[in-house]
């Protein structure tokens, strides 16, 4: 058994009396390495995430759509972009992580690797990838590491408004005419089960769910999540009038939950791996947006080197 030390005791002990960690702060290594690992997969997911939308930016429907889904997709950039923040407090480099992602070495959530097909998908996007982000991630408003937890506080309140968007698109659809309403209903069919998936694999097959319950990194299990977005989402589907795509899906009286049908986990698992239907169109287009962003990195950092050298200068002088 391994042993535990003095160090060890101590960073347990303020875990379990709910103080958060900070970036100076001791911390067990394989604690940083979760953390590294959870936090980046996060924010790739969140900037591979906006792909299958901006897709359908030049598409919207209407104005007010379009500037909605303007707003939701330069809003995820956004969550990307603290979250790799977060990620260099722990002492990785943002170069580094990119790295992982672009040569297929970093993991980002399975739901982003399924394509877009029609406007309805908006809609279903909306609604159930970012209800499920929700649900996943307020708790994470309490994780133990301070930086992630704050900056979840702002992608949430962004998350809760990206859903709303999405259900008022989906509301509109099953309230339209019946090509309509149909569209809603495939866009339902298509992204039900890969919004489950989401939550990752059930409790008796997630290798790393028992260490971060216990580091409060993760506040509730993958299944746990899992069904309080069903019992969320059930009640949602029937006020639109659309049907969920699972036979087994019901009440249980016994439990005051609703009992659902068995999730494909080789689908999930073959997504995982890279063979979903659009895994490498997805990497394609982030290698591709990255090479042709390089001239205003450059730009940046010449920026900055001059102003530096500016204010150093300033400073000689005054000296
Ligand atoms: N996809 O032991 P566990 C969003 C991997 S953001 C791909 O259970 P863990 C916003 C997992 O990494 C969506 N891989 O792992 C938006 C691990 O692999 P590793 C992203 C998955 O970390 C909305 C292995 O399987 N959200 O949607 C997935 O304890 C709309 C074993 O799994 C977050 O990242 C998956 N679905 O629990 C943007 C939230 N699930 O690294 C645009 C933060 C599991 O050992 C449009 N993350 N894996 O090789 C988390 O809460 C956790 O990391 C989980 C996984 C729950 C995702």
């Amino acid at each position: 058994m391994e042993k535990v030390t003095v160090l060890e005791e101590q960073f347990q002990a303020r875990i379990d009396a709910d103080e958060r960690i900070e970036p100076k702060d001791w911390m067990p290594e394989k604690y940083r390495k979760t953390l590294i690992r959870q936090i980046s997969q996060h924010a790739h997911s969140e900037i591979v995430g906006m792909l299958p939308e901006g897709n359908w930016v030049t598409r919207a429907p209407n104005l007010r759509r379009k500037v909605a889904l303007l707003a939701k997709v330069q809003d995820e950039a956004g969550h990307g972009l603290y979250l790799y923040s977060a990620c260099e407090t722990l002492g990785i480099d943002r170069e580094e992580l990119l790295d992982q992602l672009h040569s297929g070495k970093a993991k980002y959530s399975s739901i982003f690797n399924y394509p877009t097909l029609s406007w309805a998908d908006m809609g279903a996007i909306g609604w159930l990838v970012d209800g499920a982000a929700i649900m996943n991630q307020v708790p994470l408003c309490r994780t133990s590491y301070g930086p992630y937890a704050r900056a979840m506080v702002r992608v949430c309140k962004e998350e809760s408004f990206h859903q709303r968007q999405g259900y008022e698109i989906m509301l509109t659809l099953s309230r339209g005419n019946e090509a309509q309403k149909e569209m809603a209903q495939d866009a339902l069919n298509r992204w039900w089960w890969p919004s489950l998936m989401m939550f990752g694999p059930a409790d008796d097959e997630s290798p790393n769910t028992a260490q971060s319950m216990a580091w409060r990194i993760k506040r509730f299990t993958n299944d746990e999540l899992r069904q309080r977005f069903v019992d969320a989402t059930v009640p949602q589907a029937e006020f639109l009038g659309l049907t969920i795509p699972d036979p087994d899906l019901k009440w249980n009286e016994e439990t005051g939950q609703y009992d659902f049908g068995a999730i494909d986990w080789n689908e999930f698992w073959n997504v995982v791996k890279g063979n979903g239907p659009c895994n490498r169109e997805r990497l394609r287009a982030r290698r591709k947006a990255h090479d042709e962003g390089a001239w205003v990195r450059d730009a940046a950092m010449a920026y900055a080197e001059k102003r530096r050298q500016r204010t150093e200068a300033a400073r000689e002088e005054v000296a």
